[in-house]
């Protein structure tokens, strides 16, 4: 059954469970649900890299951050097209793209609509992820045909104005209100790891087990250190404050159990992640990565180690995940 009235007891009590206990039930939902050894690849692409006006603690990209990120402007629609065109070559299915924005600017939006439908005609999933959106940006992009917007809510609301003071979670929220009710299907996750507590993590998936209707897409971020950011910074002077492998992989599973149809993405900090953590992952029931040697600034981990991992783990990539939208989307209707 698909559920969108958890309470914060009834995460807190996942997360509690024996580890074993915890894993076992989040790899039954995800066999209930998927196929269990198929992977989704998903490539990223930084369009509009540093420079933002916002000031996440967690980000290289931000002004307030010191990390040798080099502001550029948009990238030009060809440019964008050729890397879309290697990702496509090199098996991604879909084609994620980020803007360092607080928000697009409406003379952005002509750019930004002839990048999707290009991408698109290639037989790539367009995500798009460029900060807040306005109601009728939104609808230029459901126009365009854009397939996901990834906006994530991050932490629990407490958590969040600490790592993030120049909007609010409110302001979030609203975003994922207008590219839900654009049509546009929804990918929203969070990063763990930036200091945060267990409870917060209860109250991060909470939230988004509690949306409406839950987000298609669910990322997974594992905070990747960056210097010259202020989380960072700050997990580099306490190195204890790091996020343990395990309460990662809990994470992940309490992810899967309360938001079944999701594809939950095993997204930034595998570069830095055991193969063994990784695998543990993908019995929890993450079921996306990205791939290719970098995400928006940071290292990923590349083809080549994937490929050595997944022949390892007996992985395969997702042949088309079209069926397994239309099964998702049709179940969320059914449920809602
Ligand atoms: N500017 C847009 C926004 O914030 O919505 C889009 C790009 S932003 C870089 C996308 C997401 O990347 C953030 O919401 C955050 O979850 C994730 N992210 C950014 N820096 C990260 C880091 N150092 N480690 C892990 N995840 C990170
Ligand atoms: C998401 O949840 N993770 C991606 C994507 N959505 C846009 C971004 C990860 C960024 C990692 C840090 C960097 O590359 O600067
Ligand atoms: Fe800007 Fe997004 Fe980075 Fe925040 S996470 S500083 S909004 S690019």
């Amino acid at each position: 059954m698909i559920r969108t009235d958890w309470t914060r007891p009834e995460i807190a009590a996942l997360f509690e469970l024996p580890f074993t206990e915890l894993l076992f039930r989040a790899a039954t939902v995800h066999r209930a649900h998927h196929a269990a050894d198929e992977i989704q690849l998903c490539t990223l692409l930084s369009i509009k890299t540093g420079g933002c006006p916002e000031d996440c603690g967690y980000c290289a990209q931000s002004v307030k951050a010191d990390a040798g990120v080099e502001a550029t402007k948009l990238m030009d629609v060809q440019a964008v097209l050729q890397s879309a065109a290697q990702a496509k070559d090199h098996g991604s299915q879909r084609f994620c793209m980020g803007a360092a924005w607080r928000n697009p600017k409406d003379s952005d939006m002509p750019a930004i609509a002839e990048i999707v439908k290009g991408v698109r005609a290639m037989g790539l999933e367009t995500c798009m992820t460029l900060g807040m959106l306005s109601p009728k940006q939104a609808d230029m992009l459901a126009e365009a045909g854009l397939d996901y917007y990834n906006h994530n809510i991050d932490s629990s609301p407490e958590y969040y104005e600490r790592a993030i003071t120049t909007r609010t979670f409110q302001d979030r929220l609203d975003t994922l209100g207008e590219v839900r009710r654009a049509g546009i299907a929804v990918c929203s996750g969070g990063i763990v790891g930036m200091g945060e507590t267990r409870a917060d993590r209860v109250g991060f998936v909470h939230t988004l087990a509690t949306l409406p209707r839950h987000p298609e897409s669910v990322p997974v971020n594992a905070l990747v250190p960056i210097k010259g950011t202020v989380l960072g910074d700050m997990l580099a002077d306490t190195p204890l404050a790091k996020i343990d492998d395990i309460e990662f992989v809990r994470t992940v599973a309490v992810a899967r159990i309360t938001m079944p149809l999701s594809m939950v993405r095993l997204s930034a900090g595998r570069e830095s992640m055991s193969e063994a953590t990784q695998a543990l992952c993908f019995l929890a029931g993450a079921n996306s990565i990205f791939t290719g040697d970098k995400l928006l600034t940071a290292p990923n981990a590349g083809d080549d180690a994937d490929g050595a991992m997944f022949a390892r783990l007996g992985l395969t990539a997702m042949a088309d995940e079209e069926p397994m939208r239309a099964f998702a989307t049709r179940e969320l209707a059914r449920h809602s």
